[in-house]
């Protein structure tokens, strides 16, 4: 993934169509695009493919299985057309490693969930989250998921996880600060409903634009 907006849509929208015309109108702007479960499951794993014209995808599954089966889901994303794919660490060494190695067969990028941005997260993860950034650290990982809406957690994992990417949700409509998850040392923000919700999907992102420059 090129840094150059540092930004990355998150388009958990519930249609092929829908996804297709909002990465086309903001065509140009965003980094990369992230689609999960809500539009895989509702248009197909094609339209991994078919937003790959537009900009480099991010599938986002959150990985969570044994080693075997978090081998096969990422050969299938993978070979789906996604530059890079979102693991959980939580499952462990051996698990997130066959993440790993998938993506560099593949030439792909491999994050791996940190510390996620929702107030639940405080409750289990967030007490392991250092431990989490030191794993993927240590198998190779291209980044991390950290937090937009704790950007001191961002600058805390930032200093485990050395020259990793941080990648990060929870700006706007989760309450978090583009400028300050940035100035925390986030790499990239991840923006979804504050952009594909809005009546202007390019203004909105634009708008983000001129608050990171
Ligand atoms: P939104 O800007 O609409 O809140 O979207 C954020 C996106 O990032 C969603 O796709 C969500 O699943 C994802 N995400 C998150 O919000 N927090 C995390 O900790 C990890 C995520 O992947």
């Amino acid at each position: 993934m090129k840094k150059n907006s540092r930004l990355i849509l998150a388009l958990d929208v519930g249609s092929g169509d829908e996804a297709y015309s909002i990465a086309s109108e903001t065509e140009g702007i965003f980094d990369a695009i992230k689609v999960g479960y809500p539009l895989i499951l509702s248009a197909g794993l094609s339209v991994i493919k078919d937003l790959s014209s537009i900009a480099p995808v991010i599938a986002d599954l959150k990985i969570a299985d044994i080693p075997n089966t978090n081998r096969l889901i990422c050969d299938r994303l993978f070979s789906a057309g996604a530059q890079g794919v979102i693991a959980h660490a939580f499952t462990g060494r051996d698990s997130l490693e066959a993440c790993v190695d998938v993506a560099r067969r593949y030439n792909g990028e491999l994050y791996a969930v940190a510390e996620m941005s929702h107030p639940g997260a405080l409750e289990f993860m967030s007490p392991i989250a250092e431990r989490l950034a030191i794993l993927a650290l240590d198998v190779g990982a291209s980044g991390i998921v950290a937090p937009a809406t704790r950007p001191e957690r961002i600058r805390t994992l930032k200093r485990i996880a050395g020259d990793l990417t941080i990648i990060s949700p929870g700006v706007g409509a989760q309450g978090g600060s583009l400028r300050d998850a940035i100035e925390a040392g986030a790499d990239y923000a991840i923006v979804g409903r504050s952009v594909y919700e809005s009546s202007s999907p390019r203004k909105a992102a634009e708008a983000l634009l001129d608050l990171i420059r």
